[in-house]
This record gives C-alpha cells, sequence and structure tokens, in this order.
C-alpha cells in the first residue's frame, strides 16, 4: 500500500478544505518499537517512537506538511523560516513539494552537516546569521510579517496541529495512551502539540491522558530556570534555544498533565545517545536522546515508579549529525586486502 502521510489519514482532525492541496512525502506513520534494553534498566514499559523514520529524518514533517498545504492554498509565493537544523530540512523538501520558495534563517556554524545538505540540496534559499537561533526567530516574525512571506516555525499555528498526530498514532498503537510521554523540548512547539493531540483523542475515544516528561539541555534550559537564557550552549544543537515560543504551551502541557520539565547534561545525553545505538540498535541524534537521558535520571533520583508504560520520543535521525556521531573516538583500520591479514586482525 502506498503511504498517504498525516493530511489523508488524520483529515478529520485537521484543519482541511475542501482548497486545501492533498500534500504529502509520506510522513508520519513512525515505528513505535520496543525498548527492551531500556526497559530493563528502568523495571518499565519503555517504547521509541522513531520520528526519525520521517521522510527528511525528523518529527517537523509531520506540522510541516499541513502548515505548507495552508500556504500553498492561501496563494503564498515563498515560506520562511528560522532552524536549528530539521525545521530548515523540513521546510525546504516541502516547499519544492508545493511549488514554493523556502528562505531558512540558521545561526552559523552551529547547524549538523547533515541538516545543512539537506536545505541545500532541496534548493532552499539559505541564510547563516551571526546570531543566535532565538535571534534568527526574532528576524524571520520581522520579515514574515512585513513582506508577505508565510512563517513555517511553530509560530504557525498549522504547525502544531499536524504535529499533533503524533499522538493520535500512539495512542491507535498501544490502544491506549502511555502513563508517561517523555521528549527533548527546545522551541516548545512538539510538547504543546502532543499535549493537544491527547487531550482531543481523550475526547474522541475515551483514551487517559499521559504525564508529559520534557527535558531540556542544562546549558539551554530557560523552562527550568524560568527564565530566557541569552546565551544558550549545549552539544545538542537542535535544541539550543533559549526563549522558546512555546514557552506558555509548555508550561501548560506540564502543569495540566501533573508532568515535569528537567534538565540533562550534555554528559547524559552523550551517554544515552551511546546506550540507544550500542543497546537497542537506533541511532538518534543527540537532541533526540535527552528523552532517555532525561528517564535515566529521574530513576536514578528514586523519582521513576516501576512498571509504567513509557513513550519515549526520539525526534531526529542519528545520520543528521555524522560528526557527532565520529567526534568520540573513531578511527578506521586499514588492512592489505587479504583474507590471511582480515583473520590476524580479528585475532581468529
Ligand atoms: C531533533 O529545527 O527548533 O521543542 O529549528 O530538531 O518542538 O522545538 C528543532 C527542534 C527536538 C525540539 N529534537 O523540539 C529547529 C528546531 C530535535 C529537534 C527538538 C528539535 P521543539
Amino acid at each position: 500500500m502506498s503511504s498517504h502521510g498525516v493530511i489523508q489519514r488524520y483529515k478529520k482532525y485537521l484543519p482541511i478544505t475542501a482548497r486545501t492541496p492533498a500534500l504529502t512525502l509520506g510522513e508520519g506513520g513512525t515505528p513505535l518499537v520496543r525498548a527492551e534494553a531500556l526497559s530493563r534498566e528502568l523495571a518499565c514499559d519503555v517504547y521509541l517512537k522513531l520520528e526519525g523514520c520521517n521522510p527528511t529524518g525528523s518529527f517537523k514533517d509531520r506540522g510541516m506538511v499541513v502548515a505548507m498545504a495552508k500556504a500553498a492554498e492561501s496563494g503564498a509565493r515563498a515560506v520562511i523560516c528560522a532552524s536549528t537544523g530539521n525545521t530548515s530540512a523540513s521546510a525546504a523538501a516541502y516547499a519544492t513539494r508545493a511549488g514554493l520558495q523556502s528562505v531558512v534563517l540558521i545561526p552559523s556554524g552551529q547547524i549538523a552537516r547533515g541538516k545543512l545538505a539537506q536545505a541545500f540540496v532541496y534548493g532552499a534559499r539559505i541564510l547563516a546569521l551571526d546570531g543566535n537561533f532565538d535571534r534568527a526567530l526574532e528576524l524571520t516574525r520581522e520579515l514574515g510579517e512585513a513582506h508577505n512571506l508565510a512563517i513555517v516555525n511553530s509560530i504557525n499555528p498549522f504547525r502544531l496541529e499536524g504535529q499533533k498526530t503524533a499522538a493520535f498514532e500512539i495512542v491507535d498503537d498501544l490502544t491506549r495512551a502511555p502513563d508517561i510521554l517523555a521528549l527533548p523540548v527546545g522551541n516548545a512547539g512538539n510538547i504543546t502539540a502532543y499535549w493537544k493531540g491527547f487531550v482531543e483523542y481523550a475526547q474522541v475515544k475515551n483514551s487517559a491522558l499521559p504525564k508529559m516528561w520534557g527535558f531540556q539541555a542544562a546549558g539551554a534550559a530557560p523552562l527550568v530556570r524560568g527564565v530566557p537564557v541569552p546565551d544558550p550552549h549545549t552539544i545538542a544543537t537542535a535544541i539550543k534555544i533559549g526563549n522558546p515560543a512555546s514557552w506558555q504551551g509548555a508550561i501548560r502541557a506540564r502543569d495540566e498533565s501533573g508532568g515535569l520539565i528537567d534538565a540533562v547534561t550534555d554528559e547524559e545525553i552523550g551517554a544515552a545517545y551511546a546506550f540507544l545505538a550500542a543497546r537497542e540498535g537506533v541511532f538518534c541524534e543527540p537532541a533526540s536522546a535527552a528523552s532517555v537521558a532525561g528517564l535515566l535520571k529521574k530513576q536514578r533520583e528514586g523519582k521513576l515508579a516501576r512498571g509504567q508504560t513509557i513513550v519515549c520520543v526520539l525526534t531526529g535521525n542519528g545520520l543528521k549529525d555524522p560528526e557527532f556521531a565520529l567526534a568520540s573516538g573513531f578511527k578506521v583500520e586499514t588492512l592489505p586486502a587479504t583474507s590471511k591479514a582480515l583473520l590476524d586482525a580479528l585475532g581468529l
């Protein structure tokens, strides 16, 4: 069966009209895989939502397809976004698909290479700023409003509408809501959208509501500190954000669900990233591993009860950031092309 994507599958829950183009690159329908090692480690039933399996390798595609379809429907000719990388890759792909030009503002030198490669190949106009993501988003708002460019950051409500479909899929796949949903938090659109999705589905399907557990990087944790961070820093460049646009949405998701938003250090993120690859066979990007780092931290603190059903959202594919993957001591052994050399190297 061909893949019809988020708009087709969840049309009745989305602001789709007869004039909205049936845009898709096959987004959504991502795997929910049981994490065997992590379940043992946490004495819980843990699942990984592999959002890196989306067409451009991140969760952004779900919201982007709806935002882009609505932009095309409204007659926009070009779209603009600020990005730590994944939004730009997704915007560039879906803009091309919709026949629109994309303009992406990125913090110079702070975007993982895979994401930059995507924006380039899909044909975005890439503008690298001498400034951070938060400044890029301010400029996006200014340009978008003044020059009739459709803004496709998550301040565009259609992004959150499409994004909420991930919550629907989790409830459909588990045949219930999890007890806890763990996810990384940057600009806070995703946590806001998941909560909206769980609440809407609870009304339709009578499903329960999970506790929302969001995790920020310790050097970029404005929601944990309660004030914007003017100069955020973390190895997880995707979530290097000091003043999240959906601040209130994140706080509401946390408080209405009885959840929490906490910080994890770069060391904890790196350890969770390595655990997922080496023990689960799942290669995600560093920011995504913040969700697992957070669960491991809560368990160490004695704040994770046994036996709960947990879904951990792995927001982006590990291939996005090959430099991070290879930075910790990767070395290739080059050998003569003989079976003897190979057997000697293996000690057989
Ligand atoms: C892999 O691409 O903000 O809290 O500009 O790429 O909804 O912002 C990316 C964010 C988590 C945080 N994981 O989600 C962007 C951008 C990955 C991400 C987040 C991002 P939000």
